[in-house]
């Protein structure tokens, strides 16, 4: 049976960074809706809010003081039905952040637990000291122990993120129907699904120093699915960090009623020291990429389904990563959009990334926001590195890169606001920007709305099965085949000319980066350049 979000191409916002309505430099619901349109006209069918619900902003709303009302910053429950129903005019459905690993330490319920006789203490992980120390060796992932020493009772409770984002306890039934409630009122709203933030951790089990993947993990998923989205026509997306394929598959096999797909990130992390942690750079071998994105495209080709990602909130932009920002900007921004596009999958889009927009470059503490960057650059400057590499690790890979202001325009503050921007404008707002990108017909924006109306008009980029064919190292080579439709993508993912042969019969170019319309035989491809042949 075919499902809606299986044609669908998902939008990113992140709504602080979005579009500001009322002057006061953060990002708001109301900016949300005024840029419906703009959505629209791009042909994306779903948007995944990042967190929109009341927060102290330790993590920018990933610590969730009330499930249930919207951030002062960002407006109303009013302004929020009003989203769900003007998207919903333009066929746009809107896919909540669920982040129920953990809540915000100012939630009422941990407010409460920090009382040991509360009823709600078993709602969060408290343990003794060992040896007047922290309970075990779990770390954060945001630098140091993952346990906090509570004052007042003298226990220690979990915190996998920061110490303001307690880890809410799943084996306690009062939670997990808590939870269940809480989705359930946003389903009734009519929202399109939930994205759900480090799902694979709240099967934990902390005494043993299990943390993804643990052994009720399934249970919970599929008790959940029960009580709350088995009941409507949504999407469910859970953020798995190191998901295998077999895991992945787990998840998502339609007949084990868990969730419609995941985002696994073995391809994000390939730039990294494997033995060490994201800061640790090392180059990005393409070969390796190619192998492991179509690994993943084979294991879940009949079964399963894909979610296709360069971006998100976490994550540097891609044109500055993995492709060129700067003399290939444009062209490599293309052709990544074109490789991941019409790979099998539901495609997602990091807000921005339609035009291209890039990393930015920072020069001390001062400019940088995330938690998740500060407390590493205290805790390596302690530990005795440069403050240069650090800085290079944050440029390179930090949060905020991809947190910048949403460029729309060579206005002051690229359009985002007339106040002062919660975080500063990537410097070369402009040249890029949406204003620029609408005016241009070659932008890569144009890209984007192709790839995504294609989608829509072709089965084939949906369904048709994955096939690799050889290239050299460089080159992606690739065909989608339906019944008797063949479509091949072929992607130079590099600087260097490249020679490719296209076989026999293959001669429209439906897409590509660079003017060209037919193609015979043995072919060189620029840098960059990339193209959709049938
Ligand atoms: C990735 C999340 C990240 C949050 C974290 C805590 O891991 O998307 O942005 O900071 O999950 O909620």
């Amino acid at each position: 049976m075919t499902k809606w979000w299986q044609q669908a191409v998902v939008y990113q916002i992140y709504p602080r960074s979005f579009q500001d309505s009322d002057g006061d430099g953060i990002g708001d619901l109301q900016g949300i809706i005024q840029r419906l349109p703009y959505l629209h006209k791009l042909g994306i069918t779903a948007i995944w809010l990042s967190p929109v619900y009341a927060s102290p902003n330790d993590d920018n709303g990933y610590d969730i003081s009330d499930y249930q009302a919207i951030m002062t910053e960002f407006g109303t429950m009013v302004d929020m039905e009003e989203l769900i129903a003007k998207a919903k005019d333009l066929d746009i459905r809107i896919v909540m952040d669920l982040v129920v690993n953990h809540t915000s330490d100012e939630h009422a319920w941990f407010v409460e637990a920090r009382n040991p006789k509360s009823p709600y203490r078993d709602y969060y992980i408290w343990r003794d000291p060992v040896a007047g120390d922290v309970p075990n060796g779990i770390r954060s992932n945001f630098s140091g122990s993952a346990w906090q020493l509570d004052e007042g009772s003298g226990q220690y409770y979990l915190h996998l993120f920061s110490q303001k984002q307690p880890d809410l306890n799943w084996e306690n039934p009062t939670v997990r129907a808590a939870i269940y409630q809480m989705m359930n009122f946003w389903l009734e709203k009519g929202i399109g699904g939930f994205r759900m933030d480090v799902i694979d951790l709240i099967g934990k089990q902390p005494d043993q120093e299990i943390l993804s993947n643990g052994p009720k993990l399934h249970d919970y998923l599929q008790e959940m699915q029960r009580e709350t989205f088995g009941n409507y026509d949504v999407m469910t997306v859970g953020e798995t960090w190191g998901a295998t394929p077999a895991e992945a598959m787990a998840y998502s096999d339609p007949e084990r009623n868990e969730l419609s797909m995941v985002f696994q990130f073995e391809h994000a992390v390939l730039d990294q020291d494997p033995a060490k942690e994201k800061w640790d750079l090392r180059p990005l071998n393409v070969g390796e990429l190619k192998a492991v994105l179509y690994k993943w495209q084979t294991a879940l080709g009949t079964k399963g389904w894909n979610s296709l990602f360069w971006n998100n909130h976490d994550l540097p932009r891609i044109v500055s990563r993995w492709g060129n920002d700067g003399k290939y900007r444009v062209a490599s921004a293309k052709m990544l959009a074109i490789l991941l596009h019409m790979m099998k999958g539901t495609p997602y889009i990091y807000q921005g990334e339609e035009i291209g927009m890039t990393n930015r470059t920072v020069t001390s503490l001062a400019e940088i926001d995330d938690i998740e960057s500060r407390n590493m650059y205290q805790e390596r400057l302690a530990e005795g590195y440069a403050e240069a590499e650090i800085l290079r690790s944050i440029n390179t890979k930090g949060r905020d890169n991809a947190r910048t202001p949403m460029q729309w325009s060579a206005e002051a503050q690229a359009g985002f606001t007339t106040g002062t921007p919660w975080l500063a404008v990537n410097p070369n707002y402009p040249e890029i920007n949406v204003a620029a990108a609408l005016a241009d017909p070659d932008s890569i924006f144009y890209t984007y709305q192709k790839l995504i109306q294609l989608r829509k008009e072709h089965a084939i980029v949906v369904w048709g099965d994955f096939i690799p064919h050889e290239a050299p190292e460089k080159v992606f080579f690739y065909e989608r085949r339906l019944a008797e439709e063949s479509w091949l993508v072929v992607a130079n993912f590099s600087e260097e000319p490249q020679m490719v042969t296209i076989p026999a019969g293959y001669t429209e170019v439906i897409l590509g980066n660079y003017p060209q319309t037919a193609v015979v035989g043995q072919i060189t491809l620029r840098p960059f350049e990339a193209m959709v042949i049938k």
